[in-house]
């Protein structure tokens, strides 16, 4: 049996930043897939038998359940010696944009694609709030990025692995053509797209789609 399984849909970019993250570390995962728009993961059994949280994704370790990507992250660092910060100065500086891209960038991001892409008839003004938020975070992030390689200095981190998440997405799905729009993060993805061994979202992550309206 696999060390590692993870229960995903493919159109998680969470579940995505854990299974790059174990690819690029050169561990094999089980995928479980899982019938998120049937709304397993709001089922009690569903939450009592895999995550009490009702969110996806969910790592299986061993026989342990561990959930949220980021400490999930950092603990696959720490275990394989890859994507960590390196200093004291770096490791804050990891921790400083997992917990920007979580409350910030993939909360409103995930949200907005979702409701974007996956739902067939969006509320606009909803979609007008989340994107100008977007904008705002994605015009923070192309600043950032244009004065260094990768977030938290000249070598890609977790942060990366994690802020990467939903923006590998198609364009179509994410709204957002960054070649054009913000062209720093589009050469920090070109760069990230570049690590040996990394794979498509969608080549990790297979099985049955949700129905896309976009
Ligand atoms: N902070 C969590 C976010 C997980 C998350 O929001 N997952 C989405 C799917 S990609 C979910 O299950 N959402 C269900 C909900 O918000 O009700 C993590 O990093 O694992």
């Amino acid at each position: 049996m696999a060390r590692y399984r993870l229960h995903y849909f493919p159109e998680s970019g969470n579940s995505y930043k854990l299974a790059l993250m174990l690819t690029l570390c050169g561990q094999s995962f089980e995928p479980v897939w899982t019938d998120f728009g049937g709304g397993v993961t709001r089922t009690a059994e569903w939450r009592q038998a895999v995550n009490e949280m009702g969110e996806i994704p969910v790592l299986e370790d061993g026989g342990t359940r561990l959930t949220q990507t980021a400490p999930i992250l950092l603990r696959l660092s720490e275990r394989y010696g890859r994507f960590g910060g390196e200093s004291e100065d770096e490791r804050f500086e990891v921790l400083r944009w997992l917990f920007w891209d979580n409350h910030k960038l993939t909360g409103y991001m995930a949200t907005y694609r979702f409701l974007r892409a996956f739902t067939p008839s969006p509320d606009a003004a909803v979609l007008a709030f989340l994107r100008r938020r977007i904008d705002d975070y994605l015009r923070i992030l192309d600043a950032h990025l244009r004065k260094r390689a990768f977030v938290a200095g000249e070598r890609a981190t977790i942060a990366d692995l994690s802020m990467i998440g939903y923006l590998c997405f198609p364009k179509h799905e994410t709204g957002y053509d960054f070649a054009v729009t913000h062209p720093a993060i589009d050469a920090w993805l070109a760069r990230i797209a570049a690590l040996p061994g990394w794979r498509a979202p969608y080549d990790l992550l297979p099985g049955k789609r949700l129905p896309c309206y976009v």
